[in-house]
């Protein structure tokens, strides 16, 4: 059902779907490790039953899905039966609604909400007001004011006209830049939470992208398309940066600010940062898994052999490993022994 085009409530177990997304939510916005898997579990339970064309009527149904089992079994039982999830009323404690809310301002995870909860901060305006002595980041005050217009989905038309303009300018700068646009576009979804660009050059000449982003966003500015910065990269001629800011239809009155991603790579990682960038993040997930079980790594760099990790800090790599693959997309999947994917197909 989350095809373009497909409307999301045609989907015949959608009342299913909503209540256990309630569930979801819930453990998302609750600290620990056990809620953060509940919470990926439902979300992979949410993806089986929006991809199930046919109405779930009883738990032998429900079971027959794989990556259903009983206990999800028995809750989806209880909605077809009820219409209600009995555990969702006593979840939904005081400081979960708050925290969640709070959680949607640009930047703002867990762990911040929490403690102006803890400050005593119960709406956007208690924040506003700076109640309890709580102090918003530059980025935190953007991400309140435009609070309604960040947390909404924009129609995929919307995003692909903005790219529209950005992509000339882009190149005007540089006719021989590969800009795409990634993310959830690419997948071909019908609406998009942000748009993801990414920016790179092919070096055959010698020369690279060096310089471009910090011109393009200047442009982008003065053309009135950025409207915000949200997090400026440390170093913008970095062949590797990451921009994230505000944007929208300039001379269109009423246009609603959306979110908006740069990314550069060197020419050399385009495929796996391609790949990284479209997702979607279940999809990434199985193919580092997939990568792990050959007893390779996979980031957003590369596809690597013999990375080898501390046994202590998973993060510090005391071998770097070598790069089997990350130019292309097709390459990657190949040594993974992964099917060739439209970006389309990339959900799991
Ligand atoms: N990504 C990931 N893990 C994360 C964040 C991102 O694997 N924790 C990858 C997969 C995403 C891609 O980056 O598809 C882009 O991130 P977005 O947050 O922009 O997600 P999408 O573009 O997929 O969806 P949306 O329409 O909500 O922006
Ligand atoms: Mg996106
Ligand atoms: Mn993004």
């Amino acid at each position: 059902c989350d095809l373009p085009g497909v409307d999301r409530n045609g989907c015949p177990n959608q009342d299913i779907i909503e209540k256990l997304q309630a569930l979801h939510d819930l453990h998302k916005a609750k600290p620990g490790d056990e809620d953060k898997w509940r919470a990926f579990t439902y979300s992979k339970v949410i993806r089986l039953l929006r991809n199930h064309p046919k109405r779930i009527r009883s738990i032998q149904d429900a079971q027959k899905l794989k990556g259903i089992g009983l206990k999800t079994a028995v809750k989806i039982m209880e909605i077809i039966e009820t219409g209600d999830l009995r555990r969702l009323k006593y979840e939904n404690t005081e400081s979960v609604q708050v925290t969640r809310v709070f959680q949607g301002i640009y930047g703002v995870g867990q762990s911040t909400a929490l403690k102006w909860y803890s400050n005593g901060c119960r709406t956007l305006q208690d924040l506003a007001n700076g109640k309890g002595g709580v102090k918003l980041s530059a980025a935190q005050k953007i991400g309140l004011k435009y609070y309604d217009d960040i947390n909404d989905r924009m129609p995929r038309e919307e995003a692909g006209a903005i790219f529209s303009l950005i992509k000339p300018i882009a190149l005007s700068i540089d006719p021989d830049l590969f800009v795409e646009i990634m993310g959830s576009y690419r997948r071909g979804k019908a609406d998009c939470g942000d748009i993801d660009i990414m920016i790179t050059r092919p070096t055959r000449d010698g020369k690279t992208h060096e310089g471009v982003l910090s011109r393009l966003l200047q442009k982008l500015h003065e053309a009135d398309i950025l409207t915000e910065d949200l997090a400026l990269p440390e170093d913008p001629d970095d062949l590797e940066a990451i921009y994230r800011g505000l944007c929208h239809l300039p001379d269109k009155k009423g246009a609603k600010q959306r979110r908006i991603d740069f990314l550069t790579v060197p020419w050399k990682n385009k495929g796996a940062a391609l790949l990284y960038y479209t997702g979607d993040d279940i999809f990434n997930r199985s193919m580092r898994w997939k990568a792990n079980q050959m007893g390779y790594s996979l980031n957003q760099r590369g596809l690597y052999e013999g990375v080898v990790r501390d046994t202590h800090q998973r993060s510090i790599k005391t071998n770097a490993g070598t790069v089997l693959a990350s130019e292309t997309e097709q390459e990657i999947l190949k040594i993974l022994e992964v099917p060739w994917q439209e970006p389309h197909e990339r959900v799991r």
